[in-house]
């Protein structure tokens, strides 16, 4: 293969930078384009301007548009793609790449530079974008000639949506954009020192069918990498074939359906009662595409530690980093579930899924409506409305755990969120780049209303491309998962965690969205059978909350399940303020003490 195009000229035609550019990404299929231009992307912009294959979306920000092809990723399997300038511009990216690089979600982000020779002059609108996305980044580069750009880009898109997806960055000085080279798109990448591996290793996948064969207390704890595998299909036959209880993390969410009896919902933090009870005392733990996060593990010395513990996982590094694991299968979970499935028999669980269905009767997902708005009754009519048919992407905060809690995730690339990182305004962005990506299904933005604040700016691009968002700002007029904290162990010192909010409609009116408010529970279900029924373009609707709700069950950080405090009894949780944390101040937590009812648990 010729390193340099414009060794072999018959190969192709003489182009700039900025053309080569434009033409990699139309060989790479890239149907849309998120972006801001600047000095250093003028002349991409230029050889943009004449490009009809590919969608420029100009955003109002550029973490707008790294957010916005996350979204379009999570919703599609493909990359998302990003264009941004030097200096602000890129750095105004980082937050975008941190985030996908925590969530292996796959992106290309390509920033302006200044010219070769002015790198490291403090040159106008200059930074050191490779150095700063170094850490957060799969890989980066710096193309230094032209002649290197094409095989760059077709790098850059194999790195960032192989093996453990993930975010990747091209840094383009000025100047090499305007030179010229023959453009010769290569068919193949040779990477001799990146092969992901694929195909789980089969002695280690006799070793996990060995082990599961002989539970009696199974649980499939799922992650993310399940559905970036698209390895949902078969998670749901090997439960069901093993009568295993399933319990999935925030990103696993949509893998295994909710309503399956099997399904435990959530775990963790902010998980179900009965999932960590379950993880807490099942003999065999199958972990599938997840990375044993801390917001899931709690301390992890004590999680799951009566398990044998089984990881999939198609990162090597991922293995027994966070927890030790006794049989690692490195592998792409599709194809390493496939080869399972046929090695284990149907378990007898039924002892164990006695037990749990207890659990799941005592300690059930709750809240008592009144007439102030419970956040959780308007995520569950969302559900209830929408028969799990949309895709739901929210911020980050207490509405984003009623969400993953209440609204009954039934299929794969449906729920997107942030989650390694957290990112609050992630929603609105990323909402908007998932309605570029996908048509067939509703999409619904929702967002509390502390992070609406974060990127409310895209409200302009959404209404611009009359892009049919339903806008959902759950308001209770707090920073609310950080002022729960400051309740629970903080001994409710509230240190700036009360927002004076703008008129939110009037707000969604400005960018010429049609806007409306509920502030009773009655108004509820009729706003959003309005919302979803809006036939063209966006709609906004807020709902005012109860101010003082939280979030249950909750295991504090670093703790164990002995620790986890469940939602308090609902004759007292009015969700007008009055309800709430007498019962549950910390150290007064309800013990578990439950081994006795466990069978065959000594
Ligand atoms: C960019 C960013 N800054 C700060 C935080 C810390 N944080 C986590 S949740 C939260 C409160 C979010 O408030 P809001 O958006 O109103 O959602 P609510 O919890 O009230 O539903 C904050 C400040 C964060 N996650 N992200
Ligand atoms: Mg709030």
């Amino acid at each position: 293969m010729a390193r340099h195009a414009e060794e072999t000229p018959a190969a192709g035609r003489l182009m700039t930078g900025a053309e080569i550019f434009v033409r990699s990404l139309v060989a790479e299929k890239v149907e849309v384009l998120f972006g801001y231009p600047g000095g250093a992307t003028i002349g991409v912009y230029d050889a943009l301007h004449d490009i009809s294959d590919i969608k420029h979306v100009l955003t109002r920000h550029e973490q707008g548009a790294t957010h916005a092809a996350e979204g379009y990723a999570k919703a599609t399997g493909k990359p998302g793609v990003v264009l941004a300038t030097s200096g602000p511009g890129a750095t105004n990216t980082v937050t975008g790449i941190a985030d996908a690089f925590m969530d292996s979600i796959p992106l290309v982000v390509f920033t302006g530079q200044v010219p070769l020779r002015l790198i490291g002059n403090d040159a106008f609108q200059e930074a050191d974008i490779v150095g700063i996305t170094r850490p957060v980044t799969k890989h980066n580069y710096l193309v230094r000639d032209v002649r290197e750009l094409a095989r760059t880009i077709k790098e850059a898109f194999f790195i960032a949506t192989s093996g453990r997806p993930g975010p990747v960055l091209v840094d383009l000085p000025k100047d090499v954009m305007a030179q010229k080279a023959y453009f010769d798109y290569p068919e193949s990448v040779a990477l001799p020192t990146y092969a992901p591996i694929l195909d789980g290793n089969i002695r280690q996948i006799r070793k996990a069918a060995e082990l599961i064969n002989s539970s009696r207390r199974p649980v499939l704890y799922v992650g993310g990498g399940t559905i970036l595998s698209d390895g949902a299909g078969e998670l749901t036959a090997l439960a069901r074939k093993l009568r295993c209880p399933v319990t999935t993390t925030l990103h696993g969410l949509g893998s295994f359906p909710e309503h399956d009896p099997l399904a435990l919902g959530m775990l963790g933090m902010h998980g179900t009662w009965y999932s960590n009870m379950a993880v807490n005392f099942c003999d065999v733990l199958i972990a599938v595409g997840a990375r044993f996060d801390d917001r899931v593990t709690g301390k992890t010395e004590a999680f799951a530690a009566e398990a044998k513990k089984i990881h999939i996982d198609v990162d090597p590094a991922a293995i027994s980093k966070n927890v030790k694991v006794d049989v690692p299968i490195v592998g792409d979970v599709k194809r390493v579930l496939a080869a399972l499935i046929d090695l284990v028999q149907p378990l007898e669980t039924a002892d164990w899924l006695t037990t749990i269905g207890a659990w799941k009767e005592e300690h059930p997902l709750r809240y008592r409506n009144g007439e102030e708005i419970r956040a959780q009754y308007v995520i569950q009519k969302l559900g209830e409305i929408t028969g799990g048919d949309a895709i739901v992407v929210t911020d980050v905060g207490q509405h984003q755990m009623w969400a993953a809690q209440f609204f009954n995730f039934s299929r794969p690339r449906t729920h997107i969120t942030s989650g390694g990182l957290g990112t609050m305004g992630f929603s609105l962005p990323a909402a908007m780049g998932a309605v570029f990506g996908r048509r067939d299904l509703p999409v619904i933005s929702i967002s509390g209303d502390g992070g609406f604040q974060m990127n409310s700016q895209e409200m302009a691009t959404i209404v611009e491309h009359r892009l049919p968002v339903k806008i959902f700002v759950i308001n209770n007029g707090f920073l609310g998962m950080v002022r729960q904290w400051q309740e629970l162990f903080w001994r409710r010192r509230y240190s700036q965690v009360a927002l004076a909010n703008p008129d939110f409609v009037k707000l969604a009116e400005a960018y010429g969205c049609p806007a409306s408010r509920v502030t009773r529970t009655a108004g509820v279900e009729e706003a959003i059978r309005a919302a979803m029924a809006h036939a063209e373009g966006p709609v906004f609707v807020e709902f005012v909350v109860a101010p003082e709700d939280n979030v249950y069950p909750m295991i504090p950080a670093g703790q164990t399940v002995n620790e986890m405090i469940d939602t308090p009894d609902p004759a007292t949780q009015a969700g007008n303020g009055e309800a709430r944390i007498e019962k549950v101040e910390k150290g007064k937590a309800r013990k578990v003490s439950v081994h006795a009812a466990v069978p065959g648990h000594a």
